[in-house]
């Protein structure tokens, strides 16, 4: 599978797919990323990727040729129907596009290219989005300077589900968003740090009480965190009971 990143901060993304799994990832032949350089596709003088809106306004917007001419090189000549049938996407990142989700990247997951558009300023010629992204993503519900630091949580989010990825580390399958319910807390030694002891239940080796503790743990954590997963979360007596139960 393949990425490129059309950004006017080409510089932006020097180091951060050198680490961990998306650095394995590519070192393994399995994922490649490349940034580009939008004003690479400018044909004036000055390189200019943005201009001010029709209607008035503050701020710039990007210009829709050089991002036109960028994805055509990028991906050919292109219509978002024959694009997502040679599994090819064009995603525009952008605070107006449908959140990222655990769901969102599994579908990217199965693509063998996707071109990225960052947006900057205060948005993207609305013809890109019209004509020549495939999908409008966000990555949530708040504002950023730029699309570059979501490109960079996209590609993370979509490397760990390409298949092989993940190694021999368990699958993505059973990771916290593949279920309703959060991870359950870990420790690690000392048994006691600073007066903070690890939940006695753990330090044995009873792996039913565990697995009870463990699963009460994360629906009380879900609860108080993310009381919104729970809201379709299919609970059995046990863990009802489990959250019904008063603070230790
Ligand atoms: C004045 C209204 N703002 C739109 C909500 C303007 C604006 C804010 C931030 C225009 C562009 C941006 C830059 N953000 C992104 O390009 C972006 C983004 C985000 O801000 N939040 C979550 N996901 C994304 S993906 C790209």
């Amino acid at each position: 599978m393949r990425f490129d990143i059309i950004t006017i901060f080409p510089e932006f993304f020097g180091a951060v797919f050198d680490y961990g799994i998306v650095r394995r990832a590519r070192a393994a032949g399995l994922v490649e990323v490349a940034a580009h350089d939008l004003r690479g596709w400018t044909k004036d003088k000055h390189k200019v990727v943005d201009d001010r809106p029709f209607g008035g306004g503050d701020g710039m917007v990007l210009k829709p040729e050089p991002i036109f001419e960028a994805v055509e090189s990028l991906a050919g000549a292109c219509d978002a129907n024959s694009l997502r049938a040679k599994g090819v996407r064009v995603v525009l990142l952008s605070p107006q596009g449908r959140v990222l989700t655990q769901g969102v990247a599994g579908e990217l997951a199965r693509c063998e290219h996707v071109v990225v558009i960052c947006g900057r300023y205060e948005g993207v010629d609305e013809r890109v989005a019209d004509r020549l992204a495939t999908d409008e993503i966000s990555i949530g519900d708040y504002v950023l300077s730029g699309g570059e630091p979501a490109a960079v949580v996209l590609v993370d989010a979509v490397v760990r589900l390409i298949p092989g990825a993940l190694g021999s580390e368990t699958s993505a399958v059973n990771e916290s968003f593949a279920e309703d319910v959060l991870d359950f807390p870990h420790y690690t030694r000392p048994p006691e740090f600073r007066g903070m002891r690890v939940p006695e239940i753990l330090l044995g080796g009873h792996h039913a009480g565990i697995a009870r503790w463990r699963r009460r743990a994360a629906l009380r954590k879900t609860r108080r965190n993310r009381p919104d997963l729970l809201e379709d979360a299919s609970l059995s007596e046990e863990d009802r009971a489990g959250l019904d139960e008063p603070e230790e």
